[in-house]
């Protein structure tokens, strides 16, 4: 008798193919980079690594996503920290650097069916031919960029299928064209134009008004478009995705913001694809925008990740539909709020999906989202069309997300609890040492936020040097944010405040050079800039500084070390309560030198421009 009550003061909803279908679904993606987002997750040992990357690709299992989208490393700051390039001189090309090729690699062997996509944020300094702009040369960043697709399939056997052209930076009509020109010169016909991964406009209109550019552009990508699109994005004719999306913390409200755009991207603004921004959150969390990934996997010195809400609504769409499938022309939101898609193989197959997520329960970062209601309802569909004709009721409770299928083999995937969180080691030690070629061309845990710090191995010198640390941008980038004029990587705990850092260096620019050790470092991302903590600077001029923030403003001391390049030193940095020493070569070499401000931060190593530099025999003692 409730249930008859129930039915009769519901709505009902059709579900019908007669007049056609709606738009072709194109699928749900995660967004490694923009940037160094999955830092950490490459340091997991077996098998919790492996889990993580079940958890986010394997079909049937959880997210089982069906895009991944990666950052084009720039050598520059993207965020959460910079990531290599392919090229970080004009003469230099290598396809092993950072973690994308890997990721992307394992992402496939999941999912042979995953859609690829790069993306620069940022260029190596030759792109820009020193300018801060990748377009004077558009030649250069188009061939820059195609080699970047030829070597994931010589060297990854990977298949990219879309390019972009800058992140949230300004396109360039007569770049893109030429971007398409060399695809299609170089055999990549199949790989299709993304633009410009901004707002609506001015690329709608800029395509809308220009035939050729009509031709070399495949898809509108915008970010956070709040579910909206503007009509002359639907009319021209391409196909809209919202190819940033999310950035928001990754509880149950995350949860709901992402289940509410993955439904209303398509119902309000015929997006066939959602990217998350980010896929993991595999970065420090007091970097920024701390924990804004699908799940979270920050703990490699653990093994703790936790699989978080963003997983779930994902694979409510993604286990039940494959890029392909067509969505019905009867989606739309329900009465009392809340909103429905339908989606079909056009095999007989029907998935359904509705969410009611509430107001507050749904905020995303950004668009601002104004003000509605939604209430429990009943709701029944109907059933028309080629799909055998019924009907099925309903009760919605707020807050909900179901999804009704024909498909049978979804699954909620599971391994046994990870290893408890546990704080960053307060011993720590790295000689860089990696015997043979190490899978990766950076040491664990170290964050570049300026620079990029790899392996090295200096084949000249057999001694007790030769495997070591090396920053190796040597000009400024084609910078996304503002960097740093010092390099810089962090490391450790941010809540450390008490400690011993010492490391081996070696400066190689004679006369002019200058490194780093830190500790208390409290910022990273787009503001390194404004970095504050306690540097230990030696240079090859024979001086030392102590200074309190990266930039060298406020110096705390002064005087000679005698330091040159070419010559290995031992430096010895610590910091307790309100006072810091160090040592050169194991003798005092400054002390007492006083200090406020920051009260804690990371752990850092650095040079004081874009020059070679190394470091070996890394070691933390963190005393609280
Ligand atoms: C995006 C970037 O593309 C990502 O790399 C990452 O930084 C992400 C973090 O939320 O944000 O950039 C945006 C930055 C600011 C706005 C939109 C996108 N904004 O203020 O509207």
């Amino acid at each position: 008798i409730f249930l008859h009550i129930s039915v009769c003061l519901g709505e009902d909803y059709d579900l019908d193919d007669k007049t056609g279908l709606g738009r072709s679904f194109d699928g749900i993606g995660g967004l490694s980079g923009g940037g160094a987002t999955s830092r950490l997750l490459v340091n997991y040992a077996e098998p919790y690594r492996s889990q993580i990357l079940d958890y986010l690709f394997r079909p049937q299992f959880g997210a089982s996503l069906q895009i991944l989208k990666v950052e084009i490393g720039g050598d520059a700051q993207t965020t959460d920290g910079t990531e290599p390039s392919h090229m970080h001189y004009e003469d230099d090309e290598n396809y092993f650097r950072g973690y994308e090729w890997w990721l992307m690699r394992e992402a496939k062997k999941r999912n042979p069916n995953i859609t690829l996509i790069g993306l620069p944020w940022a260029f190596p300094g030759w792109v820009g031919n020193g300018g801060n702009w990748p377009y004077s040369f558009p030649d250069i960043t188009a061939s820059y960029v195609v080699s970047w697709i030829l070597g994931a399939k010589q060297y990854h056997d990977l298949d990219i299928d879309y390019v972009g052209i800058w992140n949230e930076r300004s396109f360039n009509s007569k770049y893109i064209k030429l971007l398409r020109y060399t695809l299609d010169k170089r055999g990549l016909e199949r790989v299709k134009i993304i633009a410009s991964d901004n707002l609506w406009e001015p690329i709608t209109s800029v395509v809308f008004a220009d035939k050729d550019l009509q031709d070399a552009v495949e898809i509108l990508g915008v970010h956070y478009p709040g579910t909206n699109t503007v009509p002359k994005a639907l009319k021209t004719g391409k196909k809209l995705w919202s190819s940033e999306d999310y950035s928001t913390f990754n509880d149950n409200v995350g949860g709901g913001c992402w289940a509410r755009i993955l439904n209303q991207n398509y119902v309000n603004g015929k997006m066939t694809a959602t990217i998350s921004w980010n896929l993991v959150s595999s970065y420090y969390d007091d970097l920024p925008f701390g924990r804004d990934g699908l799940m979270t996997a920050n703990e490699p010195w653990s093994g703790n990740y936790v699989v978080e809400s963003p997983i779930w609504i994902t694979a409510h769409t993604t286990q039940f539909t494959e890029p392909g499938w067509m969505y019905l022309q009867t989606v739309g939101h329900f009465t009392h709020s809340g909103s429905y898609v339908a989606l079909t193989d056009e095999r007989g197959n029907l998935t359904i999906i509705t969410e009611t997520m509430t107001h507050d329960h749904s905020v995303c970062i950004r668009p601002p989202l104004l003000p509605y209601n939604v209430t429990a309802q009943n709701v029944t569909f109907h059933l028309k069309g080629t799909f055998v004709s019924g009907s099925f009721s309903i009760e919605l409770d707020v807050d909900e997300v179901y999804t009704f299928t024909t498909v049978r083999n979804g699954h909620r995937g599971n391994y046994p609890d990870p290893p408890p969180s546990a704080p960053f080691p307060k011993s720590y030690k790295d000689d860089f040492d990696v015997s043979g070629n190490p899978y990766f061309s950076e040491a664990p845990n170290f964050a570049d936020q300026t620079g990029v710090f790899e392996y090295f191995t200096n084949l000249t010198d057999p001694g007790p040097h030769n495997s070591t640390l090396r920053q190796v941008v040597t000009q400024r980038p084609v910078t996304w944010v503002a960097d740093a004029d010092q390099t810089i990587s962090v490391i450790g705990d941010y809540k450390w405040h008490d400690l011993m850092v010492s490391c081996d260096i070696y400066m190689e620019a004679v006369h002019t050079g200058g490194v780093f050790v830190a500790v208390r470092v409290d910022k990273g991302g787009g503001v390194i800039r404004s970095t504050r903590g306690i540097f230990f600077w030696v240079y090859a001029d024979g001086t030392y500084k102590v200074t309190n923030d990266l930039r060298g403003m406020t110096v705390l001391a002064e005087g000679l070390s005698g330091t040159r390049a070419r010559v290995w030193y031992t430096l010895t940095l610590t910091v307790k309560g309100n006072y810091a020493s160090a040592d050169l070569n194991g003798y005092p070499l400054w002390k007492n030198a006083v200090l406020w401000e920051p009260r804690h931060g990371w752990v850092a190593i650095g040079t004081s421009s874009f020059e070679l530099a190394q470091f070996d025999n890394f070691a933390i003692e963190a005393l609280a």
